[in-house]
C-alpha cells in the first residue's frame, strides 16, 4: 500500500540549505512530504513515490521554498517607544541631553517596569507579526529591559506567551547583564552579584530562559563580570551567547569561545584571534546590520575573516527601540549585502540554517531535511538572490510553521 502524508508541496524549487551542498542547495523540481509536523521528504520529485497519498497536495507552481526564516537575535518585548529620542537626536541633541529629556535605554526599563504581562504582550505582537509575515517561524527573544527580578521574570513570560498566541517557535534569553538599572548607583559588581545570586536562580527556576545573553562593552559590564554570568549559567546548566565587540574591542568573541557560547553578536570590533577561537569553539558570528545602519557606524565586522576561519555567519534583525528599530528580516539580508558585503548565500543561509545553529535548534528547523520540523517559507520569486536584492518589497507567498 502507497504511504500516506498529511501534506505534499509540489512543483516547487527548492533551497534546502543543507550543509552537505554548496551554495542554498538547490533542487529545480522539488517536493515535500510532511506527516505529523515533521519533514519525511525533502528532495527531487523524481526520486518521490508516484502513488504517495497524502490529505492535502499542494500545488507550489514553480515558486522557491525556503525554510522558514529564523531571527536568532531580537529585544522585541519593551514598554514604550524611542521616537522622540530619534527627533532629538537628528536636531543635534547630545547624549546627556538626551538623557536628561527622559531618553535612552533607562527609558525603556521605567517603560517595562510599568508595563503589565499583558502590556508587554500587546505592545510586542505587532512587531513579531512583521516578522511572521515575512515567512519567521523561529524568533529569539531577550530580557533586558528589567533589570529587576521582577520585571526580568515578567519580560521572559512575555515571550512565552507570544509563542503560544501565534504560530511561531519563541527561544528566550535571560539578558539581566544589559544596563546598569538607575538604582545601582553605578555599583557593576554589586549589579552582577544581583544577576548571579538572585536573578538567574530565578529564571532557571523559572524555566523561562533557554540561553543566557550578556553585554560586554564599555557602557556595559566588563570580561569579569561577564565570566561571573557565564560561570552561573554553566552551573545552572543554561548555554550561553554574548554580545560582543560591538563598540570597541574588549576580546569579547575570545571570551565567548572559551564557553563554547552559541554564538556571538555584533562583531564590529572583533580581531583574527576572535575569529580563530570563535572558528574552534563552533561559536556562531551573528551579524546585525540593523544596528550598524542605524547608529551610522563606520567599523565593519570581519566578514572576510570569518570566511577565512571557517565561522558560521548568521544574520539578525536586533529589534529593540534604542539602536536597531527593524522589523525586517528581508532588510537585515540586503543591509548584510549591500553594508558588509556578504554573499545571497551567505545572507539566505543567515536568516535560515545559521541563525537555527545561533540558537542550537539547527537539529530541529533551518534546513529542509527529513526529520526536521516542516517549517517553511514560499516566495513569488524568479530567483533566491531577489529575496536578498529587493529593499521594502514582501514576496512572501505563504508561510507553513510545523506543517501547517
Ligand atoms: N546593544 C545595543 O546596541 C543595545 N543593546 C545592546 O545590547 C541598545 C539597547 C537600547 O538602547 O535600548
Ligand atoms: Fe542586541
Amino acid at each position: 500500500m502507497a504511504e500516506r502524508f498529511d501534506r505534499i508541496w509540489h512543483n516547487a524549487r527548492l533551497a534546502t540549505l543543507r550543509a552537505d551542498r554548496p551554495d542554498l542547495g538547490e533542487i529545480e523540481h522539488g517536493l515535500i512530504a510532511a506527516r505529523g509536523g515533521h519533514i519525511v521528504y525533502a528532495g527531487a520529485e523524481a526520486d518521490f513515490p508516484a502513488d504517495a497519498d497524502a490529505i492535502k497536495r499542494i500545488d507550489c507552481e514553480g515558486r522557491w521554498v525556503t525554510p522558514g526564516l529564523v531571527d536568532c537575535h531580537t529585544h522585541l518585548v519593551y514598554g514604550g517607544n524611542r521616537a522622540h529620542e530619534f527627533e532629538l537626536r537628528l536636531k543635534g541633541a547630545s547624549y546627556e541631553e538626551i538623557a536628561r529629556a527622559g531618553g535612552g535605554i533607562v527609558s525603556t526599563v521605567a517603560a517595562t517596569r510599568k508595563a503589565s504581562e499583558a502590556d508587554l504582550v500587546a505592545s510586542a505582537l505587532p512587531r513579531l507579526d512583521a516578522l511572521i509575515g515575512e515567512g519567521a517561524t523561529t524568533v529569539e527573544i531577550k530580557s533586558g529591559y528589567g533589570l529587576d527580578t521582577e520585571t526580568e521574570l515578567r519580560q521572559l513570560a512575555a515571550a512565552r506567551s507570544l509563542g503560544r498566541k501565534r504560530p511561531v517557535s519563541i527561544r528566550t534569553s535571560f539578558l539581566g547583564a544589559h544596563a546598569l538599572p538607575p538604582e545601582a548607583d553605578g555599583d557593576k559588581d554589586r549589579y552582577i552579584d544581583l544577576v548571579c545570586k538572585e536573578m538567574l536562580p530565578a529564571v532557571a527556576k523559572a524555566g523561562l530562559a533557554d540561553v543566557v545573553d550578556a553585554f560586554m562593552e564599555g557602557i556595559a559590564f566588563s570580561g569579569e563580570q561577564t565570566t561571573r554570568v557565564f560561570e552561573t549559567a554553566r552551573a545552572l546548566g543554561l548555554p550561553v551567547k554574548l554580545h560582543a565587540d560591538q563598540l570597541s574591542n574588549l576580546g569579547g568573541a575570545a571570551l565567548a569561545a572559551k564557553f563554547s557560547a552559541l554564538s556571538a553578536d555584533h562583531l564590529e570590533h572583533t580581531d583574527e584571534a576572535g575569529a580563530v577561537a570563535m572558528a574552534k569553539a563552533g561559536t556562531v558570528a551573528v551579524l546585525l546590520p540593523g544596528a550598524f545602519y542605524f547608529i551610522r557606524e563606520t567599523q565593519k565586522p570581519p566578514v572576510e575573516t570569518f570566511r577565512k576561519h571557517g565561522v558560521n555567519m548568521a544574520l539578525a534583525t536586533d529589534c529593540n527601540p534604542g539602536s536597531s528599530p527593524l522589523t525586517s528580516l528581508l532588510l537585515a539580508t540586503n543591509m548584510g549585502a549591500t553594508l558588509f558585503r556578504m554573499t545571497v548565500a551567505e545572507c539566505i543561509a543567515g536568516v535560515t540554517r545559521e541563525g537555527a545553529r545561533a540558537l542550537g535548534v539547527l537539529h530541529e528547523t533551518g534546513t529542509l531535511e527529513a526529520g526536521k520540523w516542516c517549517d517553511l517559507a514560499i516566495w513569488d520569486v524568479e530567483r533566491p538572490a531577489e529575496l536578498v536584492y529587493r529593499i521594502g518589497f514582501n514576496p512572501l507567498h505563504h508561510r507553513v510553521w510545523r506543517g501547517q
